[in-house]
């Protein structure tokens, strides 16, 4: 068994020495680690006096000291704070028995992008392990794509036991539109019969997205599984936080947050929508709620709302908050902000009118940590609101007034259907116009922006409005 220590201070090495002056965290320090330690030690802060501040975040260190165990093979498990005899069982129970097999080649893993949008191209990546105790020097790997076979490829090279090797494998396209399975599979360990084939493959599900969705669409995390269908997060610094799922906090039950509370500052995460088609859409708009409270002035915690019309290869920023801006309540919170308040939920309204009749737009939430306090988006909708806009129909009809109480008064020049649409988008009242004039009753909608739709043959307009009883 080794030991070894690995400082995740990230600033300097004062809570390692113990020195609760200097540590950051002077309550955190567990005294001084490095006196007389015979283990070998590995500085993860910052240059020059250590390597590199990348520990900590790339295996998300939530706690100190966190405590891991290393199998022989690479395999990895968080143990936690465990005595020296629960640390051994630990490792003889989890760790499996050094290998035996002589030529033996394992599928590691492999990694593909959890959706793929517009082109249904993509490369994957793929590691594989020598598990045998004969250098690996050669072996074949074969691809497949929903059982058939699309690549195979001869790997050569030299890896010692349990080492490994990550290779690029060739580019997979003309997927269609739904989910696919990825299997790769290795065998014929340098030119020989594979002693282990258990350990021979390993499968992705692959979800393709060349046909986008009309609007509108919504989106309220009601549902159990995240991201969303068609939706997507990606770790975008690669620190093992992302967006994460809230099944009871929300603007309605249900939400999604980043944890700014916890994650390093300067890191991003991004939550991205599915592939839309704006085709046909004059004023489509990116309605979502918003709730955040600030750790305190020091910390500046930032959303973004971008845009791209070249599937995710470019992106324009439409809508940007941070700190004090984004903030949906003025007071401090110095906890982890886990449950906002009702009152804390505040809409945010986008502007995409830039790409109406356009098909192919894709919409990212990217949030950066300035290491503050949590985020929650809610109830996000797209949707096309055509504001009043100077056709015929538009002159000659009359909605008033606005604010309503607790009736509406529509006067227009020819029958038309009426419906009154909230801000998700959802039709909640119907009627047929057939004489020049209408009076809805609003008593029973609850307060809030709503928007008038008029329909005639030729023309739809749509109008905001607001119910304040
Ligand atoms: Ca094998
Ligand atoms: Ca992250
Ligand atoms: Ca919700």
């Amino acid at each position: 068994m080794m030991v070894f220590f690995i400082e995740a201070d990230e600033s300097n090495l004062a809570c390692l020495q113990g020195n609760t002056s200097l540590c950051d965290n002077t309550s955190g320090t567990q005294g001084d680690w490095i006196t007389g330690t015979p283990y070998p030690m590995f500085l993860t802060c910052a240059a020059p006096s250590g390597n590199g501040n990348t520990v900590n975040s790339n295996y998300n260190i939530a706690y100190f000291p966190t405590v891991y165990t290393v199998c022989p093979d690479r395999t990895i498990y968080e143990s936690g704070q465990l005595t020296t005899a629960q640390h051994y069982t630990f490792a003889n129970s989890h760790c499996a028995p050094l290998t035996t097999t002589v030529n033996d080649v394992k599928a590691f893993s492999c990694t593909v992008p959890n959706i793929i949008y517009c082109n249904g191209s993509f490369t994957p990546s793929f590691m594989l392990q020598n598990y045998g105790t004969a250098n690996l020097t050669s072996c074949n790997i074969t691809v497949k794509l929903d059982g058939n076979i699309v690549q195979q490829v001869p790997w050569t090279g030299n890896l010692a036991m349990y080492d490994a090797a990550t290779l690029t494998l060739n580019q997979i396209s003309g997927l269609t539109n739904g989910n696919h399975t990825l299997e790769v599979i290795t065998d014929n360990p340098n030119g020989l019969t594979d002693e282990g084939i258990a350990n021979n493959s390993v499968s992705k599900t692959v979800t393709v997205m060349t046909v986008p969705d009309a609007i509108p669409i919504t989106e309220d995390f009601s549902g159990s599984v995240f991201p969303p269908a068609q939706c997507d997060i990606i770790d975008v610094s690669n620190d093992g936080y992302n967006w994460v799922h809230s099944s009871t906090a929300g603007h309605t039950a249900g939400s999604m947050y980043i944890e700014f509370y916890s994650i390093m500052s300067g890191k991003k995460d991004d939550f991205e929508m599915p592939l839309l088609d704006f085709t046909g859409m004059s004023n489509p708009t990116l309605t979502f709620w918003v709730a955040h409270r600030r750790y305190s002035a020091s910390y500046t915690d930032k959303l973004e709302v971008d845009v791209s019309t070249d599937c995710g290869t470019t992106w324009t920023q439409k809508w940007m908050k941070s700190g004090a801006t984004l903030a949906t309540n003025a007071s401090y919170y110095t906890s982890e902000y886990l449950n906002p308040a009702a009152g804390d939920w505040r809409q945010e309204t986008v502007d995409l009118s830039a790409y109406q009749n356009t098909s192919n737009i894709m919409i990212r939430f990217r949030a950066t940590s300035g290491y503050g306090n949590n985020a929650f988006v809610d109830d996000i909708n797209v949707s096309n609101v055509s504001s009043f806009n100077n056709t015929s129909l538009s002159k000659n009809v009359s909605i008033y007034p606005n604010p309503a109480q607790d009736k509406l008064f529509i006067t227009l020049p020819e029958k038309a259907t009426i419906q009154l649409v909230d801000l998700m988008g959802k039709v909640i009242y119907t009627t047929q116009v057939e004489n020049n004039n209408d009076i809805v009753s609003t008593s029973s909608f609850a307060n809030g922006t709503y928007f008038v739709r008029v329909i005639t043959d030729n023309e739809t307009i749509t109008q905001k409005i607001v119910i304040n009883h």
